[in-house]
């Protein structure tokens, strides 16, 4: 077991017991090969999480012994789709699916299993109302999303020195599970604490520009705002470039507390302009490798291979920036 975390560099993780087990005979089964055709459909590249993300599954492939087909769907539910429906006719033997979001990415799940392709999930979900792990597709990799807006917010309660805390929430990306579940953790906490009060919730699409654009917005009608809870670092320092252009001072009157762990929010974080991230890993290649050995091996895979996250202030920041992406 020892041996097997090891290798999975800068992700820990967490085996799920309690989920049911998947039914190898429901589930397109993966033969065991030399070489495998992979196909990895990225849903956009305008981050650095994105890129961090498709890099670790190209830095994986040579050593997997994949012959990896890589796609981006630069922003588009609707490309993603095309994209999938492309690798299937390019006859690839297992697909890595991050779908940007829950609903409109269900046709590609279905599509893969329909052609026998068994289908991993990696760092977003899709609508388990419509479509299962250990069904339609194999398995979901990754965070608990839920549990990052959660701890969130428990370090905002414990650190806001405020008052009455006046919270805007810049939402990612509608209808992407780390959004919806995201804001769940955190509004939920929240909702227990009658000294904080959010006053605004609203998209960035998980993009620096679009949380510059939004917060700048939203600061002409609530300049009182003392708190930004973004679901994405990209977002927080797009807040922080339009709070400083206000002329706020984020760090001293405003708190901004974010997810991820990018270098830049690293940086905000050393030079005090940020609170705290809570840890989201891009590092799924080597998590994805394993985790596809094992089912050609005829293991049962956990439905949700849990990704165990970090969280990162002032106090640990520079210890690792060096790492960050
Ligand atoms: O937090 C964000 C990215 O799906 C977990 O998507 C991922 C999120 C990540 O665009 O930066």
């Amino acid at each position: 077991m020892r041996g097997y975390f090891t290798h999975l560099a800068s992700m820990t993780l967490a085996v799920m017991v309690a989920t049911p087990s998947a039914m190898a005979s429901d589930l397109p089964p993966l033969e065991k090969k030399d070489r495998y055709r992979v196909g990895f459909s990225q849903m956009e590249s305008n981050n650095p999480w994105r890129i961090a993300e498709t890099k670790s599954f190209q830095d994986t492939a040579e050593g997997c012994n994949w012959d990896l087909i890589s796609t981006d769907a630069a922003g588009s539910a609707a490309k993603q789709v095309a994209d999938v429906d492309s690798m299937i006719a390019q006859g690839i033997d297992v697909l890595f699916l991050p779908p940007r979001e829950e609903k409109p990415l269900i046709p590609a799940v279905m599509k893969a299993k329909a052609a026998g392709i068994p289908t991993f999930l990696v760092d977003r979900s899709v609508d388990p109302n419509v479509a299962q792990a250990g069904r339609d597709y194999v398995a979901f990799l990754g965070s608990d999303f839920v549990d990052q807006g959660r701890r969130v917010a428990e370090w905002t309660l414990e650190n806001f020195d405020g008052e009455k805390g006046i919270i805007v929430e810049l939402e990612g990306t509608t209808g992407s599970s780390p959004a919806n579940d995201r804001k769940k953790g955190f509004d939920d906490v929240m909702a227990e604490h009658d000294h904080m009060e959010i006053v605004a919730s609203q998209s960035g699409d998980f993009a620096r520009d679009l949380g510059r654009q939004v917060m700048e917005t939203l600061l002409q009608a609530h300049p009182d705002v003392n708190i930004v809870y973004a679901h994405n670092d990209e977002m927080a320092i797009g807040a922080i470039q339009a709070l400083e252009l206000a002329g706020r001072k984020p760090g001293e009157d405003v708190l901004v507390v974010s997810i991820d762990g990018t270098r830049d929010a690293l940086q905000a974080i050393i030079d005090g302009k940020m609170g705290v991230t809570v840890e989201s890993s891009p590092f799924f290649g080597p998590l994805a490798c394993d985790v596809m050995n094992r089912y050609a091996n005829g293991e049962e895979i956990e439905t949700w291979v849990k990704v165990e996250d970090r969280i990162f202030t002032a106090e640990n920041a520079a210890d690792h920036i060096d790492e960050a992406y």
